[in-house]
């Protein structure tokens, strides 16, 4: 199996956490950015957008972060990352979801301003309408995560996967927050995962 995306990309975080966690034996390819590759004719054969993740599988070919993320919870996991019951794998799709439609859209301009972009030229309003967008996003998951070890309840599943990586710049990056408990029980559940620590927590924000 192979991982095509470089280790900072939080969309690639998130595959590599959850491959981890499954224990599977995989090979990673650094690209994207600076590493190039994803404007290769080779690359954007397997993954027209040119971004990454890409996962590679023999002939079997993937990209879309969430698919992966459930297509090695799904094959490697079931009954366990997966549920097999129908009602509960649908509730935690459906966060998986909202990782990609809501939470990610209203942070990754904090992101972007915050870290991608020289102090100079960053848009403090537009920044700062975004890091109200984010917390607003944040809210509802952490009033998801009452009582609730994980976004699944009392056990790690494909749910935490998505939105792993955010909740670490969330609560890393340089803006005024309030108090989300709930939340940051979950991030400092995260953080007793030695594979949440590899990919994640111990990488550079950048
Ligand atoms: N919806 C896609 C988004 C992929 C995406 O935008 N990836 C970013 C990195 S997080 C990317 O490839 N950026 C360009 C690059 O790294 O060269 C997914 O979840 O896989």
């Amino acid at each position: 199996m192979k991982i095509y995306g470089r280790v900072t990309s939080s969309n690639v975080m998130k595959v590599l956490w959850a491959a981890d966690e499954l224990g599977l034996d995989y090979e990673r390819i650094d690209a994207g950015m600076t590493f190039g590759v994803v404007d290769t004719a080779e690359y954007r054969a397997m993954n027209p957008n040119g971004r990454v993740p890409t996962l590679v599988e023999g002939d079997f070919v993937l990209w879309e972060s969430n698919v992966i993320v459930r297509y090695l919870a799904t094959k490697f996991g079931m009954g366990t990352l997966c549920p097999s019951e129908l009602t509960n794998r649908a509730d935690l799709e459906r966060w998986m979801d909202w990782q990609q439609t809501t939470q990610n859209p209203a942070f990754t301009p904090v992101f972007w301003g915050l870290v991608r972009t020289p102090p100079e030229q960053r848009d403090q309003s537009a920044i700062d309408a975004a890091v109200k967008q984010s917390i607003a996003a944040m809210r509802i998951l952490d009033a998801r995560m009452e009582g609730r070890k994980w976004i699944g309840g009392e056990e790690l599943t494909m749910a935490d996967f998505p939105v792993g990586p955010n909740i670490h710049r969330f609560f890393n990056l340089p803006f005024e927050r309030p108090d989300l408990p709930n939340l940051k029980r979950l991030y400092d559940r995260m953080c007793e995962r030695p594979a949440y620590i590899k990919n994640i927590a111990s990488i550079p924000i950048s």
